[in-house]
């Protein structure tokens, strides 16, 4: 009986100093099952915020979403496709400077020039080109920023105009992470 009281004190004590040690000493290297707060969203999820698409003017046919997305999973991982509650075509674009290459639309290659308008806007001396990527790389502890001029997910050929002040559900699928569906507010650009 009394070994007994002194085991489990010991005991007590031991797992104090461990909770102890780990509090102090985990700042970087989080540990698996902790319970340091989550700033956003789960630990161990991909976190999506500031979420926002473009509102379109009459007779546009184009948008963006744009979303900051965080991987909090620990391990690499990548956005592969995007959805939304939109007549419209969704898909993961790139902007890259296009360097001197003039207005030589399908001249090379010419396999994949069809899948989407290059919209151009001469920034400088270089013009901006986008193009649909497969998959956009999400590395682990990483936040990846999709924004203007940057990476975006383009809303192609929208039926009903994005109005400023509504909102679309944009639902983001990952290559290893489980999906998100986000409730995206629409802006003025
Ligand atoms: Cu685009």
């Amino acid at each position: 009986m009394r070994t007994g009281l002194i085991r489990s004190a010991v005991l007590g004590v031991a797992a104090i100093a461990l909770v102890t040690a780990c509090s102090s000493s985990g700042a970087t290297t989080a540990p698996a099952a902790s319970t340091v707060p989550a700033t956003e969203g789960a630990p161990g999820a991909i976190t999506a915020t500031g979420a926002w698409a473009r509102a379109m003017a009459p007779g546009a046919t184009n948008s963006a979403v744009y979303v900051t997305l965080l991987n909090g999973t620990g391990t690499d991982d990548a956005l592969v496709s995007a959805a939304a509650d939109i007549d419209a075509t969704v898909e993961i674009h790139e902007v890259s400077m296009v360097s001197e290459a003039p207005m030589e639309s399908a001249g090379m290659g010419g396999g994949m020039s069809s899948a989407a308008p290059v919209e151009s806007a001469g920034m400088g001396g270089g013009m901006m080109g986008m193009r649909p990527i497969e998959k956009l790389p999400l590395p682990a502890g990483a936040a990846v920023e999709l924004k203007p001029g940057s990476y975006h997910i383009m809303l192609i050929g929208v039926k009903e105009p994005l109005k400023d002040g509504s909102t679309i559900e944009v639902t983001l699928t990952f290559e290893k992470a489980p999906p998100i569906t986000l409730t995206v507010p629409v802006k003025m650009g």
